[in-house]
């Protein structure tokens, strides 16, 4: 049995943490997200919250790596012509002052291939580590990631990334109704809004645990040692 000490239950539930059956996840560490002149900071919240977690994960990523985990990277983006982009998103996005598609000063916002879209340095993806490119929040919706982890027989993920409310939250949603065994780990996200971020990691907790576990890097890493 190897099991990560985590609230609501010792992670994961049947003690089958190794590194042949368990991913790391890192969500959208992307300019656009956590940069300046990006996405986020062009709709004016705070970056310090959505660059918090850039030292945990990082600190976290080392470890698995080293120990042969399977990592997994997600950018959120759309099509230079726009053409996966729903209205209603690209409406609303313009709405804030930062539309998606729209020029901006890491090129045009959200959109793949452009500075501004791509993974920031600190977190830049290994060679060979799987990066998986979603139109929208969750990282299993309009994209291969359910068909690599089940591939590659992946039954846990250890999730983490920005935004803890939004992608992070929509995609240890939809991993937890596949049946996947979800770990958060709560200095690994950050949100535009610390109500949020507490209130996100809040309901994974509730009902034994519905969506998973929560726990933090250290506790992670020294449960790895
Ligand atoms: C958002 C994300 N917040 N990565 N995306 O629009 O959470």
């Amino acid at each position: 049995m190897a099991t990560i000490p985590s609230d609501p239950y010792p992670w994961p539930y049947n003690g089958d943490l190794r590194p042949e059956n368990t991913a790391l996840i890192v969500i959208d560490m992307q300019t656009d997200f956590c940069g300046k002149g990006g996405y986020v900071d062009k709709m004016g919240y705070d970056l310090k919250m959505t660059r918090a977690p850039i030292e945990p994960i990082k600190a976290v990523l080392a470890v698995m790596r080293a120990k042969g985990y399977h990592i997994i990277h997600t950018r959120e983006g759309h099509r230079p012509d726009l053409s996966d982009l729903p209205a209603n998103k690209r409406w609303r996005s313009q709405q804030i002052g930062a539309g998606i598609g729209d020029p901006g000063p890491c090129g045009k916002i959200l959109v793949r291939g452009e500075p501004g879209w791509d993974i920031i340095e600190e977190l830049f993806p290994d060679p060979g580590e799987i990066i998986i490119d979603k139109p929208g929040k969750g990282s299993f919706c309009a994209t291969d990631l359910e068909l690599i982890l089940r591939t590659r027989g992946i039954e846990n993920l250890v999730i983490c990334g920005i935004t803890t409310d939004v992608c992070v939250s929509t995609t240890m949603r939809e991993a937890n109704d596949r049946g996947f065994e979800c770990l958060v780990l709560e200095d690994c996200c950050g949100a535009t809004d610390l109500g949020n971020h507490n209130a996100a990691l809040k309901m994974v907790k509730m009902q034994g645990g519905v969506f998973g576990a929560v726990s933090d890097s250290a506790t992670m890493i020294a449960g790895l040692a």
